[in-house]
């Protein structure tokens, strides 16, 4: 659905980067989507610049504009600008106060959604969609919650993203694209894994333990804290696009690349290890066995949310697939035996990349995180002075006369 009307209303995104990379990844990229399908004229305010930078490198000065998305610095103080039409909060970042009051002012005020953090458990469904008012002004919040399940938000997947993948795919054969990292050939058999994650657990055993194995392992580390800790763990300086060797494991260090060159990444490997939000829902859009280093969180609560993703993505392998997922899943996460894990994990990969295939089909059925903002902002606009589509909406909070 292409409505005319997306440019004339204005959008704005706020996100604070609370840590790492995944709080500007999701809002970049829910951005970047709001404007190629719905030719939304969307502002992103991103506090953190050097984190934006990483995967936006175009994000180079206040205002620039890249793929349509206006990026501003949410400095502070706030640089005091009109409100938008529709104001997204990313993650409970809290608006700066001025602007929350000026929404308020506003002759209609702004459509406010706050967009949660992704989760599996069953109580996003209740809360999906609820609002709440301002303790102070005429301003409602409503809250959308991503999810996998029907009755959520669902994933930000952006139009033909797969079509793009499996071009990719059928465009250069993997030993093609393995050459711009290694100059060794790989054996058929070997394993190429890309590592992306905080700290797992036992990571310098199952090292040791693919160092000491029979069939090749080729792993991909893209700089960051999963390269700084295999470094630590090999006891060496591994420079960016290196190679190492210890055994039937090598070792490659990657640069940090967009958000498109992640996903080509992804989508090459045999398994990916990803974590937090954005990697963890990319690497089912491609297709392949992957395992999830979760967000850490205190007192263990992570586990909760780790287990309720398990629980819906298992339900449909075999016994033992489920299992040795399972166990791999929960021991890279430090609740178990990582080395113990791996052979019944690895040898369940075969049924688990046909799993990855048809979770992500079934997921790609479902309506967008990206249609469900747009649907809710549309309707939202309709119930608000009964006016006619968005189509005849001025997009400067005037009803058509
Ligand atoms: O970086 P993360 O650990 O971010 C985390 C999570 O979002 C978590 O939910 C949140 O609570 C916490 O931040 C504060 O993991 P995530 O979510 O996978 O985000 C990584 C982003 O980095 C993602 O958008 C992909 C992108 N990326 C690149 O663009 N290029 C790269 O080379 C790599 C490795 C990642």
């Amino acid at each position: 659905m292409k409505p005319v009307s997306g440019s004339q209303m204005k959008w704005e995104i706020f996100c604070r980067a609370v840590d790492n990379y995944g709080d500007v990844g999701v809002c970049w990229r829910l951005a970047c989507a709001l404007v190629a399908e719905h030719g939304v004229d969307v502002r992103l305010w991103v506090d953190d610049w050097k984190t934006l930078s990483r995967v936006c490198p175009q994000a180079v000065s206040d205002g620039a504009r890249v793929a349509g998305v206006e990026l501003r610095r949410w400095a502070n103080p706030f640089p005091m600008e009109e409100p938008a039409d529709v104001v997204i909060e990313a993650f409970s970042c809290d608006l700066p106060k001025e602007h929350e009051r000026a929404m308020a002012e506003r002759k209609r005020p702004p459509i406010w959604v706050n967009l949660e953090y992704l989760s599996a458990e069953e109580w996003v469904l209740g809360c999906h969609g609820l609002s709440s008012p301002h303790p102070e002004w005429p301003l409602t919040k409503t809250f959308l919650f991503p999810g996998f399940l029907e009755g959520t938000g669902g994933l930000i997947l952006e139009e033909g993203l797969l079509y793009r993948r499996d071009r990719m795919l059928e465009a250069q054969s993997r030993a093609d694209w393995l050459r711009a990292f290694t100059r060794e050939p790989l054996r058929e058999d070997a394993l190429v894994v890309s590592l992306f994650g905080y700290e797992p657990f036992e990571l310098a055993e199952l090292l040791h333990y693919w160092e000491e194995g029979e069939r090749p392992i080729l792993l991909l580390v893209p700089e960051g804290r999963s390269l700084a800790g295999l470094e630590r763990v090999l006891g060496i300086a591994l420079p960016l696009g290196e190679e190492v060797r210890r055994g039937a494991l090598r070792v490659v260090a990657l640069p940090f690349t967009d958000q498109e060159g992640f996903d080509a990444l992804l989508w090459r490997c045999d398994l990916n290890l990803v974590r937090g939000e954005d990697s963890f829902v990319r690497a089912q859009w491609a297709a392949r066995p992957f395992v999830w280093n979760i967000y850490p969180q205190k007192d263990g609560a992570h586990f909760v949310k780790l287990d309720a993703f398990l629980a819906l993505y298992s339900a449909g392998l075999r016994t033992d697939a489920a299992n040795a997922l399972i166990a791999f899943w929960r021991a890279w996460n430090g609740r178990g035996d990582t080395v113990a894990a791996w052979p019944a994990f690895v040898h369940a990969l075969p049924e688990l990349e046909n799993h990855a295939r048809s979770w992500c089909a079934a997921l790609a059925g479902r309506p967008s995180l990206v249609t469900t903002f747009w649907q809710f902002v549309d309707t939202s606009f309709k119930k608000l002075d009964k006016i006619p589509p968005l189509q005849n909406f001025d997009g400067l909070g005037n009803p058509p006369d």
